[in-house]
């Protein structure tokens, strides 16, 4: 595997970076998670946006421009031959001194990495997934934006190994007023009266790129969706209940804190968003 780091290649054991970097010292950092299908970079201006979001949060300034970093991704897969793949993006602050100022660190590092994706099992589509709700409560916004998708994702993973220890694979977290925000690497929606709820960003979720694809495709097939703030109470009575993300692409929930989700098995307007959302993925997207 070829690694991309500051505008050159490296293989897997070569390709490093300086233990002073901030990014490991302090997580002081901004990625994205990417996917590639069937030749095609899905979604690649978004993540960009978001990643120079993300940067102008935190005060970084991406030392290459955003066609550069758009070659570097799709430079990245032809080099490791991807036609669909998992594609991380990370920018570092860069080499700095052991103390917090970002200001010692002279350049940000940028990192391309593409890989092989490693998908959630099969049966977990078809028969659907099983969630609960941690104690670890969502980053208040405003103390670390949870719409900032930085090397910091401590709130993310102590919530994840909170619901690997209650036996499943993601956790719904609510924010510091008890609603619902999202999952640890999901959004989640819910089907109500044939609509579509998710929470608002205001609630502590990320501007999830496949949110807002299932928000455009739902659009398109007349279901309207809104987002109000939601309690535990309303997932609990939901009809059907998923989740977004790039990874896990739509994965429908059927049990929550031990309730049963609607009929205990995948809803069909829920199917129906699977199937649009992967007739998408194979058509859409910039070409490698
Ligand atoms: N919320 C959080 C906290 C995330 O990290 C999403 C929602 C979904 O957003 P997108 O834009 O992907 O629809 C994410 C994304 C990984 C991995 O390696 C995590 C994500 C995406 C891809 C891979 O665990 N999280």
């Amino acid at each position: 595997m070829k690694v991309y780091i500051d505008g050159k290649f490296y293989g897997e054991r070569d390709a490093k970076i300086s233990v002073f970097d901030h990014g490991l010292l302090y997580g002081d950092g901004i990625f994205e998670g990417i996917r590639a299908y069937n030749g095609r970079v899905f979604r690649l201006k978004e993540h960009i946006d978001r990643l120079f979001f993300s940067a102008k949060a935190i005060l970084l300034t991406i030392p290459i421009s955003r066609s550069a970093i758009t070659e570097a991704v799709l430079e990245s897969c032809r080099k490791n031959r991807l036609r669909d793949g998992y594609i991380r993006l990370v920018v570092t602050r860069g080499v700095g001194t052991l103390g917090l100022n970002p200001s010692r660190c002279k350049r940000p590092s940028v990192i391309v990495i593409a890989d092989k994706i490693q998908l959630y099992p099969p049966e977990l589509y078809e028969r659907g997934m099983e969630i609960v709700t941690v104690p670890t409560v969502r980053n208040l916004h405003s103390a670390l934006n949870p719409a900032i998708k930085s090397l910091n994702y401590l709130n993310n993973i102590l919530a994840k190994i909170e619901a690997n220890g209650a036996g499943c694979e993601e956790a719904v977290m609510l924010n510091a007023e008890g609603f619902v925000s999202e999952c640890t690497g999901d959004n989640i929606f819910i089907v109500k009266e044939g609509r579509l709820m998710t929470p608002p960003l205001s609630a502590g979720a990320l501007y999830g790129i496949t949110r807002q694809v299932v928000i455009e495709l739902a659009g398109q097939s007349g279901v309207a969706v809104t987002e109000p703030n939601l309690t535990r109470y309303d997932l609990f009575n939901a009809k059907e209940c998923f989740l977004t993300g790039t990874g896990a692409e739509i994965v429908p929930v059927v049990k929550i804190d031990g309730r049963v989700i609607g009929t205990g098995k995948p809803g069909q307007l829920t199917k129906k968003l699977v199937t649009a959302y992967h007739a998408l993925t194979k058509v859409s997207g910039e070409p490698i």
